[in-house]
């Protein structure tokens, strides 16, 4: 492919896959246009017409000539990003894998629990705990807004547990869990309103 003259990515902020080619672009010091497609709803529309495909990320990529390149999949536009303009640099591995191995370890977690009622403050509490770390960590690689919300309600809910453990039951974790997450819930309906609002403007 020639060089490319312009790069649209289409993705949104929630997806982790997105976040992965995100932070390559921020590293690699990429400049793409953000096309977000929950925001976006124009974006969504383009990217089913052209490619058939309603999941992201996707990158488009133009050339000078007005050729036109669609990628899919984080790994592979991760992969190309790094190949086009990492300078020998290879694609980070370690984020990502301890980013799996947490996701999967934490629902191991959470399915013990259910099935073990004896230990489920310390396997509720250890997925919670691992939730929280995967969110976090997720949130500083991909500057994600709302991964750092999740992780805040994930450790709410280790708090919780951990109250709960001792017995002092006057603050059942769940209510606190819940109504973090419907105050996460409405800042984005705000947020979201507020930028439609602005691109009307
Ligand atoms: N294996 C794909 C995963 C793509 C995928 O499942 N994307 C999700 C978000 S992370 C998606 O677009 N889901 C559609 C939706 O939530 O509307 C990749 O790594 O790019």
């Amino acid at each position: 492919m020639d060089a490319p003259a312009h790069l649209a990515l289409y993705h949104f902020d929630a997806c982790t896959s997105c976040g992965e080619v995100r932070r390559a672009l921020e590293v690699l010091g990429v400049e793409a246009e953000l096309r977000d497609v929950r925001t976006e709803p124009e974006h969504l529309h383009e990217l089913r017409e052209a490619t058939g495909r309603t999941t992201v990320p996707v990158l488009r990529v133009e050339t000078a000539a007005g050729a036109v390149e669609w990628l899919a999949e984080s790994r592979a536009i991760v992969a190309w990003l790094y190949q086009r303009y990492g300078e020998g640099k290879r694609p980070p591995s370690l984020g990502p894998q301890v980013h799996r191995i947490a996701g999967v370890l934490m629902w191991v977690l959470f399915g013990l629990a259910l099935v073990r009622p004896t230990e489920r403050d310390l396997l509720f509490g250890g997925a919670l705990g691992l939730g929280a770390m995967r969110a976090f960590l997720q949130a500083a690689r991909t500057r994600s807004a709302l991964q750092a919300a999740m992780g805040s309600v994930f450790l709410l809910g280790v708090g919780s547990v951990v109250l709960s453990a001792r017995g002092d039951d006057a603050l059942p974790w769940w209510y606190g869990a819940y109504a973090l997450a419907g105050l996460l819930v409405l800042g984005l309906v705000i947020a979201r309103g507020r930028r439609a609002l602005k691109r009307r403007t």
